[in-house]
């Protein structure tokens, strides 16, 4: 899928639409999810145009990737969760659910995330 430059989260890495920042480096942004599903809940994003996992793990720099590794690390620490313990939610394309057209990493935490998906009936 080519990469729609006018999704919400490339407005946001253009400064055209706010976010509350938890912390920037060179090739990653973090902020708050505006719909929290947990106390802590922070989307880790790459500044590059990739949609999804696939096109971060194959057209991302290993800067960029290991940058991306180290920061959800790093925001797990600001926010205080890594020793209570945290979900890392990653969703792509139609069957992953994935909204925002732009590579991103949710960091939920804060309270119990519940188990995981269930087993598919029938
Ligand atoms: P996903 O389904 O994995 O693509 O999740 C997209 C997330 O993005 C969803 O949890 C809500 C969040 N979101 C959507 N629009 C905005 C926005 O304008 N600002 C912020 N901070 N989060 C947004």
């Amino acid at each position: 899928m080519a990469y729609d430059t006018q999704n919400i989260f490339a407005k946001i890495l253009r400064g055209e639409i706010p976010c509350t920042k938890v912390l920037e480096t060179a090739h990653t942004l973090a902020f708050r999810d505006i719909n929290p599903a947990r106390p802590v809940h922070v989307l880790v994003i790459p500044k590059g145009p990739y949609v999804t996992w696939s096109d971060f793990a194959t057209q991302a720099s290993p800067a960029e990737q290991a940058d991306f590794v180290r920061a959800i690390g790093e925001v797990t620490r600001l926010e205080g969760i890594a020793e209570s313990g945290y979900r890392l939610i990653q969703n792509n394309g139609d069957h992953g659910h994935q909204e925002v057209p732009h590579m991103h990493v949710h960091v939920v935490g804060g309270a119990s995330a519940g188990p995981m998906l269930r087993r598919m009936e029938g």
